[in-house]
C-alpha cells in the first residue's frame, strides 16, 4: 500500500484557506474511510450479564418514577461506540426496560423499529395499533415504524423486557422522531388473528378488511420454542437449528432493517457462524452456552446478553445438559437491501 500525502504536508496557509470555504482534500482521510480489505469497525464484542442490569433497573423503580421516564430503560451501550451514543452496533440500539405493576407508558409512535422480548414477569401487555399483545416471557412483540403503543400492567410483580431499536441507524439517518398520542381504543385482541397467521394462512388480500403491512405483531415463545423442538428432530447433526421471524404474508423479514431469529443449540452442540457483514445479538433465552467472539469469550446464562461486530466469526457453545434457547437479532436486512452483505469464507 503506498503513502499518501498526509494533511502536515500542505502549507498551513492553503488548508486555512480550503477550510474556509467548506473543503478538505480527501486523499489525507481516504485510507481512513476505504481501508484495506476488511472495515474499522467501532462495535467491540460486549456482553451485559443480566445480574448487573437487574438490580440496577429495579433501583431505576425506585429513583424514577414512570412519569418522569416514560420509558424506563437502562441502555446496553456499546463502549467501542462510546456509551453516550448509545449504541450496540452501527444500526441495533439495545434497552432493558421495566415496568412496575400498575404503571403505564403512554402511547406514542416514532420512524425507529422496536421489537420487545420478554425476560420475566407476568401480566404486562403492549397495545400496538389497537391490538393488545400480552408479555410473556420470550415472546417477540413488534412495533414497527410509525405504529401507535403504549405499555401497561395488570399483575403483580415486575416485568422486563428487552428493547431492540434500529435507532442508531435511523438516527444517523437524521430521520428519527415521535410524536405522543392518547390511549389508544383496544380493537383486537391478539388472539383472534394469530391462529390462522401462523398456520401459515392468510386472509385473500381483496377479502382482507385492510391489508396490513405487518399482520402478525406477536409471536409466542410457546409456539417458536415448539417448532426449534420439531426442526431438531429433523435437521441433519451439523446444521443449525435456526428459524427467522417472518411476516406470514409475504415470507420476508419481519422489519426492514434487522432480522431476528431463534436459534437452538442441541445438548453438547458447537455451532461456528461465519464471519458475515452484518453485526449480530445473542440473547439467552432458556440454558446457557459460551460466545466466543473474535479474541473473546464470554459465559452466558439466562438474560445475558452480548454482541458481536460484523466480518467476525462466532462461535456458540451450549454449556447446558438440556437445549439453550438463544434470541438474535442482527442487520442483515438493511445489508442485503443496501447490496454490501457479505459472507467470508
Ligand atoms: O418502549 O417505546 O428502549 O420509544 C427506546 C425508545 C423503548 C418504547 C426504548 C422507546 C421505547
Amino acid at each position: 500500500m503506498n503513502d499518501l500525502g498526509r494533511l502536515e504536508d500542505l502549507p498551513a496557509v492553503y488548508v486555512q484557506e480550503m477550510r474556509s470555504h467548506n473543503l478538505v482534500p480527501l486523499w489525507p482521510s481516504l485510507r481512513g474511510v476505504l481501508p484495506p480489505k476488511i472495515p474499522t469497525r467501532q462495535t467491540q464484542p460486549t456482553c451485559w450479564a443480566y445480574r448487573d442490569i437487574r438490580p440496577l433497573l429495579i433501583q431505576a423503580g425506585e429513583l424514577t418514577p414512570i412519569e418522569k421516564a416514560e420509558r424506563r430503560v437502562l441502555v446496553l451501550a456499546n463502549p467501542g461506540h462510546g456509551l453516550e451514543k448509545m449504541q450496540a452496533s452501527a444500526a441495533i440500539y439495545l434497552g432493558m426496560q421495566l415496568l412496575l405493576p400498575g404503571e403505564w407508558a403512554p402511547s406514542h409512535r416514532h420512524t425507529p423499529n422496536a421489537v420487545r422480548m420478554i425476560v420475566e414477569g407476568e401480566g404486562a401487555y403492549t397495545t400496538v395499533d389497537g391490538e393488545k399483545c400480552p408479555m410473556r416471557r420470550g415472546d417477540l412483540i413488534l412495533t414497527p415504524t410509525g405504529l401507535w403503543h403504549e405499555h401497561g400492567h395488570d399483575g403483580t410483580e415486575p416485568v422486563i423486557w428487552l428493547d431492540v431499536l434500529d435507532l442508531p441507524l435511523v438516527y444517523y439517518m437524521e430521520a428519527s422522531y415521535h410524536i405522543n398520542g392518547e390511549r389508544q381504543h383496544v380493537h383486537t385482541e391478539h388472539a383472534l388473528q394469530a391462529p390462522t397467521l401462523a398456520a401459515g394462512l392468510a386472509p385473500t388480500p381483496v377479502f382482507a378488511r385492510q391489508n396490513k403491512d405487518y399482520p402478525l405483531l406477536r409471536y409466542p415463545w410457546e409456539q417458536a420454542r415448539a417448532s426449534l423442538l420439531a426442526l431438531a428432530e429433523t435437521q441433519a447433526a451439523d446444521s443449525a437449528v435456526q428459524i427467522t421471524y417472518v411476516n406470514p404474508n409475504t415470507g420476508a423479514h419481519v422489519q426492514n432493517i434487522l432480522g431476528y431469529y431463534a436459534l437452538m443449540l442441541r445438548p453438547g452442540e458447537s455451532l461456528q457462524l461465519p464471519a458475515r457483514s452484518p453485526a449480530c445479538v445473542f440473547h439467552v433465552i432458556e440454558g446457557g452456552m459460551s460466545a466466543a467472539i473474535a479474541s473473546n469469550t464470554f459465559t452466558l446464562g439466562e438474560a445475558d446478553t452480548c454482541c458481536a461486530p460484523g466480518y467476525t466469526p462466532v462461535t456458540l457453545t451450549n454449556l447446558s445438559e438440556q437445549p439453550t434457547f438463544v434470541f438474535m437479532a442482527d442487520e442483515s436486512p438493511l445489508h442485503q437491501k443496501l447490496g454490501v452483505y457479505e459472507i467470508r469464507p
